[in-house]
């Protein structure tokens, strides 16, 4: 039995779109920002750490985006969210999924809580201006590397399509937000088409603009 703790458009997203895209049966319960429930007894028992998402399967409980996205790619094989292990392709496919967990969607923290950053909240705007601009030079790496390219492994759909696809949505309300460079803007666009995706954002109650 599979069940994803969620909240709408967090980053529980990409976990979201791997099940519905795999077709999996599982249950999705939601954590209740408004009330900080990711920070009440009962869900730190899940992730201590108090973040969403959580993944449960049977006596398995996950915390971190990126394992989980690993954990549904493995444990679902024929959904082909990522390449065979032990390929060129599957090493390329792990560069992207860890740097897009450890560099943009860590720096996404910045900008979007800059007074964790901080000691004095008064300097929470240079810290949120700082994430901005590194963020944006991230997005312009991201952005030439994909080139024209459909997807991230060339004409192959994975995982780090949809986990890119989660971040250039979170920099919608950025300067210069990364729908803003056309091949990110491409990309995006093909994931939106996707009947999975569009079921998610239905049950997430998503609207658009989605990025
Ligand atoms: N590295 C963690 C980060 C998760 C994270 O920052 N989640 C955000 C939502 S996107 C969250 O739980 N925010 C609420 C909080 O920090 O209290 C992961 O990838 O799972």
């Amino acid at each position: 039995m599979l069940a994803l703790y969620y909240y709408p458009g967090n980053a529980s997203l990409l976990p979201h779109m791997m099940l519905r895209e795999i077709g999996a049966e599982f249950e999705l319960r939601l954590v209740d920002r408004g009330q900080n429930v990711q920070k009440s007894a009962e869900y730190l028992k899940l992730n201590p750490n108090g973040r969403i998402p959580v993944l449960v399967d049977g006596d398995l409980v996950l915390f971190e985006t990126a394992a989980v996205a690993l954990h549904l790619a493995d444990k679902f094989p024929q959904a082909g969210l990522a390449p065979a292990v032990g390929t060129s392709e599957r090493a390329e496919f792990y560069k992207w999924m860890i740097h897009l967990t450890n560099t943009p969607q860590a720096e996404y923290r910045a900008w979007f809580y800059p007074h964790e950053h901080v000691s004095d909240e008064a300097t929470a705007p240079a810290v949120k201006q700082a994430a901005n601009e590194r963020l944006t030079r991230m997005f312009d790496v991201i952005s030439e590397q994909l080139g024209d390219k459909p997807w991230l492994l060339g004409d192959r759909f994975s995982a780090a399509d949809l986990f890119l696809f989660m971040l250039i949505r979170w920099g919608r309300g950025m300067p210069r937000p990364p729908r803003n460079l056309p091949n990110l803007n491409a990309l995006a666009e093909r994931v939106l088409a996707r009947p999975a995706v569009q079921k998610v954002l239905e049950a997430e109650g998503i609207k658009a603009p989605v990025f």
